[in-house]
């Protein structure tokens, strides 16, 4: 390491250089190679000030429970959408609107133990968004994801990126992997429960682990209700859907039904399960099932089931990964050094008995070590993550399933150091039939020395590569906060939200129903309606004044204020902060926005306007008299 100082290079440019050893004598040469190829593809990933990005990119947050949406290549950061969280600066989880949505469709039971806790969760573990499909590609309604925290689904439309419906999941608990079905069109999205649990778990069972079960989920995209659960044997991990419409496949780890990590992962083999999507229907509309929670058909996909296989696969299998060519799933090892690549057109003799689930298995490349999730090209390579080697490997379908089948030939192509411990990886349209091959995103969990330091907590790193050479180039660190798991990279051509809202949006069919009892005009509105206690406000705002400069209500009301926004330029959002009651929420040009609160506080407070946008937005202010009860 002191030799190396010396000579003036980091630890970073020697990990960065290239994946391959080298000695110390090529240091130097290595150095310049790495800058000068970085430097040329700089140019290509580089979007100039007032230039727009050729991609959307949506992620995860994980922990942080938002979904994120990027610019691609210039991995700008453009939005911020609340899902699971609570999000200060749009009033998520404090809007009637967004608490409806937080709440409309959870559990009795979940119902019952947020009473006296805020009525619902407040945070989230959001790893997986994937966007709706139709014939095997991207088609711009909806980005589905899951809560592995508090066993949900959300799903946010694309016209105006905003959450509209969040549901509980009934019988599972933690719901982990999320894919949409591919073809026809979602349709389907698939959600896996990964911890096992009891059925039902009221209690009744408790330290008895044979009798605790993982559930698979089919949720209908459209009206977002769950259609059909299945139980497996083994935790679910991740999956994907075919491109047929036929099958999903879920990677199970834990065959052993372990509950401690010694006896999760004692055994050699685990599995990857595969759903047959036309028989679980027919099993549904045969009664073959039971139900435990809200009346959802639950059918028993356990081994031996003819609605599931398990195709046997080393160890503690992760990432779930359909390629493109519509043939082929690719089961990401793990704890093993290979992947495995399954063939969907063995699926139909594999479920008549006529293979053994094994058969289905074509290939088999060793990449290296902890491989997690794989990615496509439109030219048959696959680009797998090396947790343990910090590495991405590309590779060929081609030749694995040659080697597979006896050929000398070696499929990897190509191996780059990536800063460090990649997670899932992304290619542009990389999980549609339309995989461009263009760009490769690695969500790396570590940056380690690669930013200045911020202290104990880093950021991750997530570096974007040009692979549309033989090599595959690292052109971009961008840090993100906890804990980007997944991402999607999508053609902007294919993503249309709207510049500002229509006023009949779904989103305020409540206000305007409420608004038309009270017989305001929510547009022209400057109203104060009292009913007992309760006393709705309505008004307006219109840069850069609210139709309202003050009201009055009583010490006690429960005050609702209901906010129309009139401007109708693009970019003009208001907000109404009102102080001292921990009240403040976005309203986007033409939306109408609602917040309800307790007036306990006798006295002058002030609201205001807390979107800059105007000149005179620190004057957009007004005041909420409390005159104090009677004593
Ligand atoms: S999981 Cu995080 S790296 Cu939740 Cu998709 Cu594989
Ligand atoms: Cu309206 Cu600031």
């Amino acid at each position: 390491m002191t030799e190396t100082k010396k000579k003036g290079l980091s630890r970073r440019t020697m990990l960065g250089s290239t994946a391959v050893a080298v000695g110390a004598g090529a240091l130097a040469a290595h150095k310049v190679d790495f800058i000068n190829a970085a430097k040329a593809a700089t140019g290509k990933s580089e979007v100039a000030p007032g230039d727009l990005d050729d991609y959307y990119g949506f992620w995860s947050s994980g922990q942080s429970g938002e979904m994120r949406i990027l610019g691609l290549p210039s991995m700008r950061e453009l939005m911020r959408v609340p899902v699971f969280n609570r999000c200060s600066a749009t009033g998520w989880g404090q809007t009637n609107e967004s608490i409806k949505t937080l709440t409309e469709n959870m559990l009795p039971r979940e119902k019952e133990f947020w009473k006296n806790k805020g009525g619902f969760p407040l945070n989230g573990d959001l790893h997986h968004p994937h966007m709706s499909f139709t014939d095997g590609t991207y088609d711009g309604r909806y980005i589905f994801s899951n809560d592995k925290a508090n066993t949900r689904v959300a799903r946010i439309r694309c016209d105006i990126m905003k959450t509209d419906k969040i549901i509980s999941i009934p019988n599972a608990s933690d719901i982990h992997g999320l894919r949409p079905q591919k073809y026809p069109r979602t349709g389907y999205v698939f959600a896996n429960g990964e911890h096992r649990v009891p059925l039902p778990n009221d209690g009744s069972i408790l330290d008895d682990p044979d009798k605790y079960h993982a559930i698979f989920t089919a949720i209908d995209g459209d009206e977002m209700k769950v259609a059909w659960q299945v139980i497996v044997d083994g935790n679910l991990d991740n999956v994907d859907a075919d491109y047929q419409g036929k099958y999903a496949v879920s990677s199970c780890y834990n065959s052993e039904g372990g509950v401690t990590l010694a006896e999760m992962t004692s055994s050699e083999q685990d599995w990857a399960v595969v759903f047959d999507i036309a028989a679980i229907e027919a099993g549904v509309k045969a009664g073959d099932f039971k139900t435990y929670e809200m009346d959802v058909p639950v059918l028993d996909g356990r081994k031996g089931s003819k609605y599931t296989r398990y195709i046997p696969i080393s160890n503690s299998p992760h990432g779930v990964n359909a390629a493109p060519d519509g043939h082929h799933i690719v089961i990401n090892g793990k704890l093993s050094p290979t992947v495995s690549v399954l063939d969907v057109r063995k699926f139909p003799d594999m479920f008549a008995d006529k293979i053994k689930p094994r058969d289905a298995v074509v290939a088999e490349p060793e990449l290296g070590l902890g491989p997690l999730h794989t990615a496509f090209d439109n030219k048959g390579n696959c680009y797998t993550t090396l947790f343990l080697d910090s590495q991405v490997a590309k590779w060929s379908m081609d030749l694995a399933i040659k080697k597979f089948a006896g050929e000398d030939v070696e499929p990897i192509l190509h191996k780059v150091d990536v800063q460090y411990q990649p997670g899932h990886n992304h290619t542009s349209m990389g999980e549609t039939k339309n995989a461009d091959g263009k760009w490769l995103i690695s969500l790396n969990k570590f940056s380690k020395d690669r930013f200045i330091n911020v202290g104990p907590l880093k950021p991750e790193n997530e570096q974007l590569i040009d692979i549309t050479g033989d090599k595959m180039k690292v052109v971009h660190d961008g840090p993100t906060f906890a804990e980007p798991h997944d991402c999607i990279i999508v053609d902007a051509a294919l993503v249309n939200p709207l510049q500002a809202y229509d006023r009949a949006d779904p989103m305020f069919t409540d206000l305007i129903e409420m608004a038309k009892k009270d017989g305001v005009d929510l547009e022209e509105a400057e109203h104060v309606i009292r009913d007992g206690n309760k006393v709705r406000v309505y008004m307006h705002s219109v840069a850069p004044t609210f139709s309202l400069e003050k009201f009055t209500v009583k010490q006690g009301d429960e005050v609702t204020i209901i906010l129309t926004n009139i401007d109708d330029v693009d970019d003009l959002t208001h907000g109404f902060t009102l102080a001292n009651h921990g009240i403040a929420f976005e309203v986007g040009p033409q939306a109408t926005a609602s917040a309800t609160f307790v007036a306990d506080a006798p006295g002058v407070h002030w609201y205001y306007c807390q979107w800059f946008c105007h000149a005179l937005h620190m004057e957009m202010r007004g005041r909420m008299l409390v005159e104090p009860r009677a004593s």
